[in-house]
């Protein structure tokens, strides 16, 4: 704790209180459900574009190792909030509360001087705390015309859910008490499954082929059980609400695959495209406001996605793109427009980035950092060279994928597949044994072939071992039987 405060006082001496205006910066943080950085044309997206998102990049920071801890809509949002691992918030699985009496960054925002807001997205069961005003979608929301809980009051709006919550948000942002920063979390519910674009983007793509990522096809050979037995395959595990035509019985295998992967990409990138727009017109309101310069605004999803990358879609994994968050953010007092961080960032360090920049002290049990330097271009000699990732729905009959934990270095992935020595219940394909996988991200940055148990990289699976037991240590996490 005392090294904390020392670490927070040198963090504070080297940077303004708040900014550069001796005010709190007002925090507009907008988070998508499910969009992986790779349909972001800001990291260079083969599959679309999103000049809005752009606007983001192009004025301020793109953040190229910004992972979460556990990849999964719920769990992320908690950690978001509390900056603290799904074990210790007791957010683990997609059916576990938020308690609202826990301690959040909105409940300290809220009375270090902010005026709070939280609309759309919120899935944490429980209504939310710390936020003046909240306005969410029950679960996991409609695309069209929703049921919204407004402080508390079952609404019900007409329109196109993407376009509603930044509706929502702009009267919020109008009506605020402008007397005080702001912090918003406008969280869009799109490019979720079942991926349901806008009535004036259903024909967008029409006629064009989305390029194939190169493992479409993948076999899972060279790799663990748990990648053979996942069920969340393009084309064979979605189905006709996925798909929105019937399945042509014929297709089987890798035709079935391809063929599917033309109808999921388009509307998951027709949803995207709303988004984007609505981006836009956020960015359109700070700048008529004159609160561009004042106001940090952060782009991020809950996590990352398949786009068809090892032939599936969904997350889960500990493996890229499904661990990895896109995460843009400008802010013109500090950040050089055009700016890459590749420092390893975690959505755990969310909460303490933002009471950085509110000038407000982060409680000790939070167990992240804020990386507000790090934006900055000023990265801090002790910063982190390793993260500790867990998924813990290894009961789950949705996608089967096993309960797992690992450890991801600049250069190395190690993951540990526990399979049912954690509890699974009854016989699921889920119940894989227990298994290692180990990548070299720079010879295989697709993590196409798992090398553990080589003798050239006994070594490294020595010092990653190690390395895993210390941070579970760390953040008082417990290894699986
Ligand atoms: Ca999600």
């Amino acid at each position: 704790m005392l090294r904390r405060n020392f670490l927070a006082a040198s963090a504070a001496a080297a940077l303004p209180a708040f900014s550069k205006s001796g005010r709190q910066p007002n925090i507009l943080y907008i988070m998508a459900d499910d969009h992986a950085a790779h349909a972001i044309s800001a990291y260079g997206s083969r599959v679309n574009s999103t000049p809005n998102i752009d606007r983001i990049a192009r004025q301020g920071v793109r953040l190229d190792n910004c992972f979460c801890t556990n990849s999964i809509c719920t769990p992320s949002r908690g950690v978001i909030l509390t900056g603290q691992y799904s074990h210790i918030t007791g957010v683990k699985t997609l059916n576990d509360p938020l308690d609202p009496a826990r301690q959040n960054v909105a409940k300290l925002l809220q009375s270090g001087g902010y005026s709070t807001a939280m609309i759309g997205k919120w899935h944490l069961h429980k209504n939310p705390s710390g936020f003046d005003y909240w306005n969410i979608l029950p679960g996991q929301g409609a695309y069209f015309n929703p049921a919204m809980i407004e402080n508390g009051e079952n609404r019900k709006y007409t329109g196109y859910t993407t376009d509603l919550i930044a509706d929502h948000s702009l009267a919020w942002l109008q009506r605020r008490p402008k007397d005080k920063p702001f912090f918003l979390m406008c969280h869009h519910k799109a490019p979720h499954r079942n991926w349901q674009p806008a009535p004036k983007y259903a024909h967008l793509f029409d006629g064009q082929t989305i390029p194939e990522p190169a493992n479409l096809f993948d076999d899972y050979s060279h790799r663990s059980q748990a990648a053979l037995k996942a069920r969340m395959r393009v084309g064979e595990d979605m189905n006709k609400s996925d798909l929105k035509v019937d399945i042509p019985k014929d297709l089987k295998g890798n035709d079935l695959r391809r063929w599917a992967y033309q109808y999921y990409m388009k509307d998951y990138l027709r949803c995207i495209q709303s988004v984007d727009d609505n981006v836009g017109r956020m960015l359109d309101y700070l700048k008529a406001e004159d609160l561009e310069k004042d106001t940090i605004v952060i782009y991020t999803s809950d996590q990352g996605f398949f786009l068809g990358d090892h032939g599936w879609f969904d997350k889960r994994f500990m493996l890229e793109e499904s661990l990895r968050m896109p995460f843009l953010m400008q802010y013109p007092r500090e950040l050089k427009p055009g700016s890459i961080n590749k420092d390893i960032t975690l959505n755990l360090d969310f909460a303490e980035l933002f009471l950085d920049y509110a000038g407000l002290p982060a409680p000790a049990d939070m167990q992240g950092r804020s990386f507000r330097r790090n934006l900055a271009g000023r990265t801090p000699k002790d910063w982190r060279q390793s993260m500790y990732y867990r998924y813990w729905m290894h009961m789950s009959t949705d996608h089967y994928v096993p309960g797992h934990y690992g450890v991801r270095t600049k250069t190395h992935k190690l993951i540990y597949y526990y399979g049912k020595a954690l509890g699974s219940t009854g016989t699921t394909p889920a119940d894989t044994p227990p298994e290692w996988e180990l990548f070299d991200l720079v010879k295989d940055p697709h993590e196409m072939n798992s090398v553990y148990g080589e003798p050239a990289y006994a070594k490294v699976t020595a010092t990653l071992k190690q390395e895993l037991a210390r941070l579970q240590q760390q953040y008082k996490d417990q290894p699986s039987e």
